[in-house]
C-alpha cells in the first residue's frame, strides 16, 4: 500500500506526546519522517508553527505533516491516522469507542504531567516541590486507579485481549505507552499495584512483544523517558 510523506514534528530529546504517534506508526509497520531526531528540530518545528500556510496552525506539538495538510492535537492525529494505516477498527461503533479511550488517556496525561508541574508549566519542578509532593499523594491515591481500573475493566469485558474489537488499535499502543511511563515514574506505586491490573499487564507485554513494536523499543528510534517529559520519576514522588 501506499503512503503519502508523513512528517512528525516534536520536541527532540523526550517522548513526550509524541510518543504516542511514533508508536502508531511503528506499530503499522508505515514509514514518517521523525523531524526531532533531525538537525534544528526546535527551528523547524517552531517554523513551521508559526508560519505554516494553513488556516488553523497547531497550538503545541505534536502535530503531523501531510503535503499540504497539517493535524495537530495527538488524539485527533491518531483518529485521522487510524483508518489510514490500518490501526483501528472498520466499523464506527468501534472507532467512536477507541477514539473515546485515547480522549481519555489525553485526559490522563494532564494530569500526569501535573503531579510534577501542579503550579505552572513555565517553573521549574524544584519550585513547585511542595505542591508536587501533595498532589502526587492524591494521584498516586485516586487518579491512578480511576484511570487504570476504567481500562482494566474494558479489556475484562473484550474477550480479544486488545482495548476494541478483534485486533489492536492505536488505543492498544497508547495504553502501552501509559503503563510503561507509569512504571518509569512511580515504579514502587505500580508494583503493589501489580495484581489489580492483570489484564493491563498482559496487554502492555502483548503490544511490546508484537513485531513491529519490538523491533522499534530496542532501535535507537525509540525515545526513553527521562526527567524532561511527561513520565518523571522523582523518588519523592512515589515513596
Ligand atoms: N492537547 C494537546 C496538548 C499538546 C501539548 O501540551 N504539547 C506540549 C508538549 S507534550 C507542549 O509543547 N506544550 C506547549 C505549551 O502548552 O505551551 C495534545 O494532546 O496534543
Amino acid at each position: 500500500m501506499r503512503h503519502p510523506k508523513y512528517e512528525l514534528y516534536y520536541w527532540p530529546g523526550i517522548p513526550g506526546r509524541g510518543e504516542f504517534v511514533r508508536l502508531a506508526f511503528e506499530a503499522a509497520g508505515v514509514p514518517y519522517v521523525d523531524i526531532a531526531l533531525q538537525k534544528n528540530a526546535v527551528s523547524s518545528m517552531m517554523k513551521m508553527m508559526s508560519a505554516a500556510r494553513v488556516p488553523v496552525r497547531p497550538l503545541a506539538p505534536p502535530f503531523l505533516k501531510v503535503g499540504g495538510a497539517i493535524v495537530a492535537q495527538t488524539s485527533l492525529i491518531l483518529q485521522w491516522l487510524g483508518p489510514r494505516i490500518g490501526l483501528v477498527a472498520r466499523d464506527e461503533t468501534s472507532r467512536f469507542a477507541t477514539q473515546q479511550i485515547e480522549l481519555t488517556i489525553a485526559d490522563f496525561l494532564v494530569e500526569v504531567h501535573d503531579v510534577h508541574h501542579p503550579i505552572a508549566s513555565s517553573l521549574y519542578y524544584e519550585d513547585q516541590k511542595r505542591e508536587s509532593k501533595h498532589r502526587a499523594a492524591i494521584f498516586r491515591k485516586e487518579r491512578i486507579p480511576k484511570y487504570l481500573d476504567w481500562l482494566e475493566g474494558i479489556l475484562a469485558r473484550n474477550r480479544s485481549g486488545w482495548l476494541v474489537g478483534r485486533s489492536m488499535s492505536y488505543a492498544d499502543t497508547s495504553t502501552f505507552q501509559v503503563m510503561t511511563g507509569l512504571a518509569y515514574a512511580f515504579p514502587r506505586t505500580m508494583r503493589r499495584a501489580r495484581n489489580r491490573y492483570p489484564h493491563l499487564e498482559k496487554l502492555r507485554d502483548r503490544v511490546a512483544t508484537h513485531a513491529n513494536i519490538a523491533r522499534y523499543l530496542a532501535s535507537p528510534r525509540r525515545a526513553e523517558f527521562n526527567e524532561s517529559g511527561i513520565f518523571r520519576h522523582y523518588p519523592e514522588l512515589d515513596p
